[in-house]
């Protein structure tokens, strides 16, 4: 048998313990020691009963991921037959659910006879978030064992359960109070059973009842999840695997789930959604920052700033449990930054997702002060000031002065230059860019900006805060915009552009929806603020590389005081939560593409797409070649957390790598030739994407 399970007896006892580092994944190696381990098991007269469990960490993190891309998933034996075998065992199976049991490891879990489990286990089919469903009997057993409502729920969110949930849901037997041995404890439940003549359970016996749900009860469901499903595919088929369960036997809804499984696997889809669990685990690898290089401690945590930024940003940290000092020069503003915080808390609470105690424990925990002298003990410092150069210098000069030695100095600015504002303090070592998305407390991407000279403890330190304040870090080089906004740039630049060239800000919102952004260009301008467009852009001049009609609509828009919702009017016109088209923006691009000598035409839906989409690659491919970020998943990840990109497509490196770089490399030529002057200043493709088509990599190679 393989070293992946371990094969132990004691009494009437057979133990399978998997052992297969970090998480137990159901690789070949474990799905064969599994069945061997259960052959010998059944065949030995002496034993009695199973019990299946770990030898090393958590019963199971469900089936090897990497294994679907490589396709050795389909190395016999197959994880379906390995459970279908343990399902019909004649002797009790006990399983012993330490720490969790996701994916496959539940359908591992499910088709044993009885479940014990410690009272800290998570349980759970996230399978749907890998753009697959239970392909492993999951479909089909849970609802069998927790009712179709249970099933259905935790199947397609694809959230866990805790044990106690589970208990209360009727798919786990007992729970095992903290600090005692899961093993000892299910070895005497087996006992137990033993003693009681406890039969072996069969799932094939065990009804379905889909009498007491109503007979629309799944086309409620599908509604139900219709919008914060759009676009994915894996949903739909969980859902039809749950049907087949309710009216097939269990050997033919088993027959009905793997072509499910198989119709999802090969998709785009999966293959994107188990590219973004993969990029969030190598995003934490950074160069330059070795394994055991020491963290800082970080106990108290202050941010200057009162406003939205902020006041988001605080309450990160309070809901981690930090204590918190909030900073405003103004006495006022603090007040009011205070009091925002508080109405949030008092908002969610109103929901039910906090209590009165929580909203208090939390508020219990924010101090302020309108003086940098009360915050010389501060471990963590975060600046979310206004963003101009000479205002965030002037703060690092003063926290240089007033801060403690050692204490991390962050900066939240957006677009300007980290090192510069590192200079501005004695300890360029200690200082780093914390670029927070709005909201801040709910948008869980972090960009981490890396400035020459911060040093890799800083970064391993703020890289342990974000994990405990929820936030997904990805660390990033300095450049304007860093990698989300300057990615977002030229993005922007072509929607503008295709304006005044005669696409309608409709047209281009209708593709990007379809293509499946949640907002098009020109409603997020209008939703952001036209006014921060203009504004960011007077900033820096450099961005327009001296284009005279870069922007030149929302200038317009600018001048016009049309500065989107908050106006009511930009692009569009608003009245309340009504929208419809602003006849003014197609006078405004006439007269601006006559002035910069544009001939309008038709433009085509796959134009919209190309051009928004394929010069933000090629941003991409830019920032790779020189360093910004250290690999193009990261680009992902930031693309999909904080830009609205569809997890579904993966991010615009993995989208590229998907319809291949050759076709990108080609329609930024086209576009080079086809716009001329504009074309040759905007479409030159980035030598990396060059060299990657003709050597017919994908990003991944890099
Ligand atoms: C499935 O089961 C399909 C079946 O229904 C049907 C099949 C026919 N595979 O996250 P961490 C690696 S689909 C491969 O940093 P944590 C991970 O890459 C599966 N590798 O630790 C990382 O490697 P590295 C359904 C896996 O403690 C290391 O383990 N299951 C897998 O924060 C540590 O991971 C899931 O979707 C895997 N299944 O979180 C669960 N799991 O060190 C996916 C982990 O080289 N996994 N790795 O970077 C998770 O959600 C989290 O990893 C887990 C641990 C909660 C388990």
């Amino acid at each position: 048998m393989s070293d992946s399970v371990i094969y132990k007896t004691q009494g009437q006892i057979a133990y399978l313990l998997l052992n297969s580092a970090p998480v137990n994944g159901l690789g070949q190696a474990v799905r064969q020691g599994l069945s061997d381990g259960f052959a010998q098991a059944s065949q030995d007269n002496t034993i009695k009963a199973i019990v299946v469990g770990s030898n090393i960490g958590p019963f199971c993190g469900g089936a090897d991921i990497a294994e679907f891309s490589a396709g050795t998933f389909a190395d016999k034996p197959l994880l379906p037959q390995v459970f279908n075998q343990i399902d019909a065992s004649s002797k009790p199976v006990i399983a012993a659910i330490d720490g969790l049991a996701l994916g496959g490891g539940l359908e591992l879990a499910l088709a044993c006879d009885y479940r014990v489990a410690t009272n800290k286990a998570k349980l759970g089919l996230p399978e749907v978030h890998l753009g697959i469903l239970p392909g492993a009997g999951g479909t089909q057993r849970l609802p069998r064992l927790a009712g179709i409502a249970n099933a259905l729920q935790m199947i397609v969110s694809g959230t866990p359960v805790s044990a106690q949930q589970a208990q209360q849901l009727g798919f786990v037997d007992l729970v095992v109070k903290e600090g005692e041995d899961v093993i000892t404890a299910a070895t005497n439940y087996a006992e137990q059973l033993l003693a009681q003549q406890a039969p072996a359970l069969n799932c094939a016996d065990m009804p379905v009842d889909r009498e007491s749900l109503p007979s629309d009860y799944f086309a409620e469901f599908r509604k139900s999840i219709e919008r914060k499903t759009r676009g994915f595919y894996a949903p739909e088929r969980c859902i039809q695997a749950v049907e087949a369960a309710c009216v097939l036997p269990l050997v033919d809804g088993l027959k009905k789930e793997g072509e499910l499984f198989l119709e999802c696997i090969n998709t785009p889809q999966a293959r994107a959604q188990q590219h973004l669990f993969f990029a969030e685990r190598a995003a934490g690898k950074v160069p330059g920052v070795a394994k055991d290089t020491q963290a800082r401690p970080v106990k108290k945590v202050a941010v200057i700033g009162s406003g939205t930024m902020g006041g988001g940003i605080v309450m990160n940290f309070l809901n981690a449990g930090f204590a918190t000092t909030m900073l405003d020069l103004n006495a006022q503003a603090l007040e009011r930054g205070v009091g925002v915080i508080r109405k949030n808390y008092e908002i969610t609470a109103k929901k039910g997702k906090l209590t009165g105690q929580q909203v208090e424990q939390r508020m219990g925990l924010l101090t302020t002060s309108t003086q940098y002298s009360d915050i010389q003990d501060a471990d963590l410092v975060i600046e979310a000031v206004f963003e101009k150069m000479d205002v965030k210098k002037a703060v690092f000069k003063t926290l240089d002065e007033c801060c403690k030695p050692g204490a991390i100095l962050a900066t939240n600015t957006s677009t300007l230059d980290v090192n510069e504002i590192a200079e501005a303090t004695s300890r360029p070592q200690d200082v780093i860019g914390l670029h927070f998305f709005s909201p801040a407390n709910v948008m869980r991407l972090l960009e981490v900006v890396r400035a020459e000279k911060t040093s890799p403890d800083v970064i391993k330190t703020v890289l342990g805060c974000a994990a405990k304040i929820k936030k997904l870090p990805v660390v990033v080089g300095v450049c304007f915009g860093f990698v989300g906004n300057r990615m977002l740039e030229p993005y922007g630049r072509e929607a503008l552009r295709l304006l005044l060239e005669g696409a309608t800000p409709e047209q281009i919102d209708r593709v990007l929806t379809e293509f499946g952004f949640p907002m098009g260009f020109c409603s997020m301008i209008d939703l952001a603020g036209n006014d921060i467009s203009y504004l960011t852009r007077q900033a820096h001049p450099e961005v327009t590389q001296g284009d005279p009609s870069y922007g030149a609509l929302v200038d317009s828009l600018y001048e016009l005081g049309h500065y989107g919702q908050k106006t009511g009017c930009g692009f569009y016109q608003y009245n309340g939560r009504d929208k419809s088209a602003n006849p003014d923006v197609i006078t405004l691009a006439e007269q601006a593409a006559f002035k910069h000598g544009i001939t309008r035409r038709e433009i085509s839906d796959q134009e919209v797409l190309e051009r928004c989409l394929y010069p933000l690659i090629n941003e991409g491919a830019l920032i790779l070649e020189e360093g910004i970020a250290a690999r193009a998943s990261d680009c992902d990840l930031i693309y999909v957390n904080g830009y609205g990109f569809p997890a579904w497509r993966g991010g615009p490196m993995q989208y590229a790598n998907e319809i291949g770089l050759t076709n990108v490399l080609n329609a930024l030529n086209k576009y080079k030739e086809q716009l001329g002057e504009y074309g040759e200043r905007w479409f030159k493709p980035a030598p990396l994407l060059q060299k990657l088509a003709t050597d017919g990599k994908s990003f991944n190679a890099v």
